[in-house]
């Protein structure tokens, strides 16, 4: 058993608020913003207030509670089990150093069924006094709260006056431990164990050892936040690969001033070792929570909606997913890759727009098994998260059975199924204002689009997406704009809801190629016509004043 402290009763205080604090709706994944925004006396707390008052089931509850690791994480875990206890939540099981990534924070959610979780991380953002602090909240599904939720919580903090806190209590996170605290029971727990035992459930790992054993070298890159521990345990532990596999594996405060996101851009340097042919097969990184993926061959870069489509057609490798798949899903402005395997398989698949959160219905009503995003986020119904490392096992689970190398596993996808060129380019801190204007004209454009000539082809259909949940009939509207043409090429058009510095412009391309067509070209090469015809049409270059986009996917 772990150590037992009993804390005096504590006192119950009311803080009373000057001002109401909130000056925007938590986005598509929570809460972001600068670290020193969320040091503003009672900002923080002000926002946790109005979670406990507007979650279900709060009184007597259960409540899991961690982060990645950034700036802000151990102070934020204090100030909310102190919130909590006047609240009356009865457990709160947080992690050792409060280290918790986001799909291990939603297995324990389901498996404790606790009313909730809160994760405090802004994901793939910068951490640190400088950088970027953010709140997710999860509900009892393991997903993020769904819009109903965030829309309460938002409307309950703008007319707050006062919150409920108890007096200070420290709560030690450095060794496994209970505090009682009056009626409330905190728990220090490993955040690794229960999240390894799922993926000794889903994979078979004498397998993936196999193959690891028989000169497959591989590279994971945890970018100095959440996945380090977990890829050390899996990768380096259960699976025999030797140590050093795991880079940047010690979890710090503000990232080692790395912009924790797994891309080409920022995850760089192990993109570039794979690319430019070191010796391993294979290669991997993590964003700062844990909850993407970005997956590398030899010479070869994974497209994240390539990455669904390869998933979704080995399914059956994976013990977990030997009887087949219920259905998947993917974002709206995911590629359709996703889509022809589906065909081929004879399974449904859904559209929904960006976000974790929509998947959740379909998954709890047993509709799909996969789903992804092209946002580096690939998971299934084993949590309500998208899963990082979970992606990382399955590549390798494929790799074990197929003996080949990335590059010709995806070569032999495309020559099965075609191949959907795809490209997305981000234009990241340009002002709210030529940001809101481009996205307006362009929207303002769409109807007169339609059997016009784009690209050398014709317009099929232009409009801005709006989703009916097929589960509980609510409508979001206003997804993203879409441009389809006659052969089905798109370009989708979005404002981002995670940026903290103005605003983030992302312009999605796609093309079919067929299995018989030209599979290994440059994809930016083949999207050109797209692209220009977008930089005329949404007169991007001269709006957004930038030459090139940010970052290329
Ligand atoms: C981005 C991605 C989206 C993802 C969201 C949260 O949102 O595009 O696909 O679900 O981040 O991911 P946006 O609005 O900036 O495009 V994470 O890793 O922050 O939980
Ligand atoms: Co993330």
């Amino acid at each position: 058993m772990f150590n037992q402290f009993i804390l005096k009763q504590p006192k119950q205080l009311k803080i009373k608020l000057k001002e109401p604090f909130l000056d925007q709706k938590p986005g598509t994944s929570g809460l972001r913003k600068s670290s020193k925004q969320f040091e503003v006396p009672n900002y923080l707390e002000s926002f946790i207030e109005s979670i406990f008052q507007t979650l279900p089931n709060v009184k007597g509850g259960t409540l899991i509670l961690g982060g990645d690791g950034r700036y802000g994480n151990l102070r934020a875990i204090q100030i909310i089990i102190r919130i909590a206890a006047a609240h009356g939540v009865t457990r709160i099981i947080t992690t050792l150093n409060g280290i918790l990534s986001t799909p291990a924070a939603s297995n324990l959610i389901r498996e404790k069924q606790a009313i909730g979780g809160i994760i405090l991380s802004a994901s793939h953002n910068p951490g640190g006094k400088n950088g970027d602090f953010g709140i997710k909240l999860n509900g009892s599904n393991g997903g993020p709260a769904n819009e109903m939720l965030t829309n309460e919580i938002y409307n309950c903090s703008k007319n707050l006056k006062e919150y409920k806190i108890i007096d200070k209590v420290e709560i030690s996170l450095n060794t496994k431990a209970t505090f009682s605290i009056g009626d409330l029971n905190v728990e220090v727990i490993d955040g690794v164990d229960d999240y390894l035992s799922l993926m000794q459930a889903i994979f078979d790992f004498d397998q993936i050892r196999s193959l690891i054993n028989d000169q497959f070298p591989i590279a994971f890159d945890a970018l100095n936040a959440v996945t380090g521990p977990y890829a050390k345990r899996l990768l380096e532990e259960l699976i025999g690969s030797p140590s050093g596999t795991v880079r940047n594996a010690i979890p710090k405060e503000d990232f080692g001033g790395i912009h924790p996101d797994p891309n080409l851009t920022y995850a760089h340097e192990l993109a570039d070792a794979l690319l430019n042919g070191s010796d391993y097969s294979f290669g991997a990184a993590c964003d700062g929570d844990g909850d993407r993926n970005m997956i590398l061959g030899q010479k070869c870069f994974v497209n994240p909606s390539d990455s669904l489509a390869v998933l979704a057609a080995n399914a059956e490798l994976i013990p977990a997913y030997r009887n087949g798949l219920l259905g998947v899903a993917r974002s709206m402005p995911t590629s359709s890759a996703v889509d022809v395997v589906a065909k081929k398989l004879g399974i449904n698949c859904y559209e929904t727009p960006t976000g974790w959160k929509y998947f959740g219905n379909l998954l709890d009503a047993g509709k799909i098994t996969i789903c992804g995003e092209e946002s580096f986020g690939t998971g299934s119904n084993h949590i309500r998260e998208k899963d990082g490392l979970w992606a990382v096992l399955f590549w390798l689970q494929i790799l074990s059975v197929k003996r080949c190398s990335v590059l010709d596993l995806m070569l032999d996808h495309w020559s099965t199924f075609g191949r959907n060129y795809y490209s997305r380019h981000d234009y990241e801190s340009i002002s709210l204002e030529k940001a809101n204007e481009l996205y307006q004209r362009l929207e303002l454009i769409l109807p007169t689009l339609s059997n016009q000539p784009f690209a050398g082809q014709n317009v099929c259909s232009a409009d801005n997406f709006s989703y009916t949940d097929p589960i509980d009939s609510s409508i979001a509207k206003n997804q993203g704009l879409r441009i389809i043409l006659d052969d089905a090429s798109r370009v989708i058009v979005r404002l981002s809801g995670t940026g903290t510095q103005g605003a983030t412009l992302r312009i999605y391309y796609e093309k079919f190629e067929p299995a018989n067509g030209n599979l290994n070209q440059d994809p930016q090469q083949v999207l050109a016509s797209l692209i220009n015809a977008m930089d005329e049409l949404g007169e991007i270059t001269k709006r957004t004043g930038m030459d090139s986009p940010t970052v290329i996917t």
